[in-house]
């Protein structure tokens, strides 16, 4: 294939939808032909598994079944979004993708990490992120953000400890990930995190 796939990763309130269209701006000026989209989502039934998961009307879902409807929506998203754009050699920038799953569904809800490796062998087969940005911050800063925008949505109804999980396990990954992944520090003013951001860019580009 000859686009690339860039994630974005984070825990709540981290600012990665902030940062996103600065990304695209910025992959665009570097000669990119640039699709930006997002998980749970990025399909019209994406976007209905979506709202089943984020919305309050199966509060207490089981992890197995939470698992089971992301890697649904990313199975329709690789197939009609992200598969045909890097086969047409478009640059996919997604808002979350597997790691996500790794991160809520292992570290947060206690799903074994074999079992998403399962799914995202199946699902995905060798397709995986070229580069991935991890937005890092305290999880009281980013839920204070979360919490500033309004209503909160089911994932963000958890306890704190959720999210500490969450946290710890995006940072092992990428600690055990070093080439794919770069670590924003995200508890900084936006200007500061587009900043660093451009170079981390910069100089990934000029890796590819
Ligand atoms: N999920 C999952 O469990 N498993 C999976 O495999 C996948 C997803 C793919 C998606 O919801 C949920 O799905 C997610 C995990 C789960 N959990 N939740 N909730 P979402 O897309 O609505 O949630 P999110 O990805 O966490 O979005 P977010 O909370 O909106 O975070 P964000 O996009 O990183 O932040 P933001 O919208 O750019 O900024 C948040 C607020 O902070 C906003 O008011 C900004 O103006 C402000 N902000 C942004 N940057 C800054 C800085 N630097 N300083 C100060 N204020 C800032």
């Amino acid at each position: 294939m000859a686009g690339k796939l860039i994630t974005v990763e984070g825990g709540e309130g981290a600012g990665k939808t902030t940062q996103l269209a600065f990304m695209r701006d910025y992959l665009e000026r570097a000669g990119h032909r640039v699709v930006l989209t997002r998980e749970p989502g990025g399909t019209a039934l994406g976007e209905e598994i979506r709202a089943l998961l984020l919305g309050h009307r199966h509060d207490g879902m089981a992890p197995a079944t939470e698992t089971l409807l992301i890697f649904a929506a990313r199975a329709e998203h690789l197939e009609r979004i992200i598969r045909p754009a890097l086969a047409a050699g478009h640059w996919v920038l997604c808002d979350r993708f597997t790691d996500a799953t790794y991160a809520y569904q292992g570290g947060g809800r206690g799903l074994p990490p074999e079992r998403i490796a399962v799914l995202e062998n199946w699902v995905q087969s060798d397709l995986r992120p070229d580069l991935t940005l991890l937005f890092d911050l305290p999880v009281a800063v980013g839920l204070a953000r979360a919490g500033r925008r309004g209503a909160a949505d089911r994932f963000e109804r958890e306890e704190w400890a959720f999210f500490e999980r969450v946290r710890a396990a995006y940072r092992e990954r990428a600690g055990r990930n070093p080439d794919r992944y770069r670590i924003v520090a995200a508890d900084r003013p936006v200007a500061a995190v587009r900043a660093e951001v451009e170079t981390l860019l910069a100089a990934w580009l000029e890796r590819v």
